[in-house]
This record gives C-alpha cells, structure tokens and sequence, in this order.
C-alpha cells in the first residue's frame, strides 16, 4: 500500500523504536464520556455494533482524543455466534446471554458457516468506512474471538469465572465440543477474510479464556485452531500480520509463541516483561501488558509501571499495551499520563 509506513505495522514486522507504537484494548468504551453518548443515541450496545456510522464514531473516539497508533473496529467477539443463529442479547450491568449449545441436537440448530455474512455485513460497512475515515498513519485492527473463547460463551449462555460448562462438555460429549469448536473456526475465518477484503490491515485474535483450560488440552483447542486460522488468511493475505492473545496461558505463551503462527503474540497483566523480553520477544513482536487498574489508580503507581514496561521491552519490537481491557472506572485524564511516559523518549 501506498503512504507513510506506519509505525504499528513496522513493529510487527520486527523493528523496535525508542517510543513505542501504542494502543489500548478497550480503547471505545465506557470510561469515555462521547462513548456513553453515542451509544445511548444507538440504544443497545448491539444497535451499536451494527450500525456502520456509529460504530465508525466510537472506534474513531479514542484516536481524536489520544493520537493511538492503531484503532481497533468496534465489534464484539460474539457477533459470531449470533450470526451462526444463536440468540444474543446484553443485559445492562451484567453481560451477555445467549442461547446455549450443549448437545448435538443444538448444534445442528446453528446456520452453517459460510452463512453468516447477511448478519455480518454491517461489520464489513463499518470497516470499510473506517479506512476512509482514519488518518493515514493510523492502521485499522479487525478482530474476532478465538474458538475456545467463544465456545465458551456459547455453552454457558453467558460469561462465567472458571468456564466449567465448557469444560464439562470438552469432557463428557468431545464429539459435539469438537464439532463445535470446528464450526466456529470456520466461521471466524470466514469473517476475518471478509474484514481484510474490505480494509483491516491487522488482525487480532481474541483468546481471553485461554487460561481456563486444562494444562494437557492448551495446544489442541488454544493453539491447533488458532493455528489453522492464521494459516488460512495467511494463504490469502500474507502480508497482513496477526497479533494473537491466549490470555492467562502462563507456560503456554511458549508453545503458542512457536506453534500458532501469529507474527506478535498480546501478554495478559501476569507475565512478567524481563521474562517475556528474554523468552518471547527474541522471536516476535510482543504487546503489551499494563495492569489496566492503574489507569484507575492513576499517578505516581501509573508512571512506574507505565516506564517499567516500557524499559523493559525496549530491546526488541514491542507495542505498548494493557494486559487487558480498559475498565468502566479508568479515568481519561490517566491516559494521558500514561501517553506522557510512552511518548517522552528519553
Ligand atoms: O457499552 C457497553 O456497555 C458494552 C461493553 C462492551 C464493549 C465496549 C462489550 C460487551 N463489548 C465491547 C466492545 C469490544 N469487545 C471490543 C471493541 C473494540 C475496542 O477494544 O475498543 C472488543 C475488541 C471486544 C472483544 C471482546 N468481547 C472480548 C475479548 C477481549 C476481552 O476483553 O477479553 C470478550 C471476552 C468480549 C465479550 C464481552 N462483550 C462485552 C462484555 C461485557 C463481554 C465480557 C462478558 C463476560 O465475560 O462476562
């Protein structure tokens, strides 16, 4: 593509800069005062996922406000599954519930993959009219969550601490938890491919649950998917780089770091930077991991940890992040602080 390099695709493609490229995971959402207005004007957060003008809104929000050096499409991870046919709804306060799948017979109730587009094609809208609207250093991140994660919800009809409702079925029917594990990855690659075609120029994939699984089944559902995943946009689209995220894998970073075939792997708040510098970083581009409670906390806690990591990963490619998502509580002023110590390149 034609126009200035930007930053964000030069560190994922290996090159590490004194003042990092940086984003924030969550970066549209509740602790942003022009967030809560438009998604009021929307009325649910799903109207606001599906409509294409808004959605742009709010993704663009935090770019006015910050300069990040990235936006990521306003979106949810379990668009999926409702384009798959599951019923959705957000409950005000207390998540998301879906209908759930439990047995074989659910699953045969599902759309096929390759018919989600209808209920998707809002999304593609809004990515498209994203790359109009962005300016032109500031690259579009699409996204999906992994099929762990969303398998998940699916199963449980809502999030829960420990995932037990899926890991009980992974346990007692594996035909059905595999079936459905296959279905979503179908879906996900299918949707990801859609959001390349019509803009994104970097793709995340979203495993937040990944440390909810048993040691021993970590590389067949949290990476052999994934995997399977990237080898196909990869196939289509080699150029565009894949940031993955197995959030809370602890020792499986390594494998995932090895197996999974992302070009930068996300750490979650848990890992250590001079660990992660040392065993990660010498092979990939690593992003990350600021506890997102200090954007609560604010001052002189924020500052250290903010340097910290910074120095920390200023050896190799590195784009600054949180270890997950910004949280209700943050107060904007905070992110401002937090930027003053990125950007302040001595
Ligand atoms: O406005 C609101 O009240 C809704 C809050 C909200 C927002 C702002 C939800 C509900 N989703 C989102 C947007 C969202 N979700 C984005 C947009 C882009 C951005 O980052 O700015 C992204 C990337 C996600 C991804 C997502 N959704 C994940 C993966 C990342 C993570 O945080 O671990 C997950 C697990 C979800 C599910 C989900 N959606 C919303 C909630 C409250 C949840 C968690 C449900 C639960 O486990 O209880």
């Amino acid at each position: 593509m034609a126009g200035p390099e930007k930053k964000l695709l030069r560190a994922l493609r290996g090159e590490s800069f004194p003042v990092p490229p940086v984003w924030m995971m969550r970066q549209a959402g509740r602790y942003l005062p022009e967030y809560r207005a438009t998604r009021e004007k929307a009325g649910s957060f799903l109207d606001l996922c599906y409509n294409p003008d808004l959605a742009t809104e709010v993704t663009l929000q935090p770019i006015r406000r910050y300069g990040f050096d990235a936006a990521i499409l306003f979106a949810d991870i379990l668009l999926v599954p409702q384009a798959l046919g599951a019923d959705l709804t957000f409950v005000q306060g207390e998540g998301p519930r879906l209908s759930t799948v439990t047995s074989a017979r659910d699953l045969e109730q599902l759309r096929p993959a390759d018919e989600i587009h209808e209920t998707l094609s809002p999304i593609y809208e809004t990515v498209a009219q994203l790359r109009g609207e962005l300016p032109p250093d500031t690259p579009l991140i699409g996204f999906a969550g992994a099929p762990w994660t969303v398998a998940t919800y699916m199963i449980a009809g809502r999030g829960t601490p420990d995932q037990a409702p899926a890991r009980r079925l992974l346990y007692s029917d594996t035909q059905t938890f595999d079936a459905l594990i296959d279905r979503i990855a179908e879906a996900t690659t299918l949707y990801l491919l859609e959001q390349i075609k019509a803009g994104a120029e970097v793709i995340k994939i979203f495993d937040s649950w990944a440390g909810a699984l048993p040691g021993p089944w970590f590389r067949r559902y949290a990476i052999e998917p994934v995997a399977r995943i990237i080898g196909d946009l990869r196939k289509a689209y080699p150029d565009v780089p894949i940031i993955g995220f197995p959030r809370g894998a602890g020792a499986g970073y390594l494998a995932f770091a090895e197996e999974a075939g992302a070009q930068a792997i996300a750490l979650d708040t848990s890992v250590d930077p001079d660990w992660a510098a040392k065993a990660l970083q010498t092979q990939m581009c690593v992003q990350g991991n600021l506890d997102p409670l200090l954007l609560v906390e604010g001052g002189e806690p924020l500052r250290k940890e903010t340097a910290r990591i910074k120095r920390g990963f200023a050896g190799g490619p590195h784009i600054f992040n949180l270890g997950h998502g910004i949280t209700p509580q943050a107060d904007p002023s905070h992110v401002d602080q937090m930027l003053e110590v990125i950007r302040n390149d001595a």
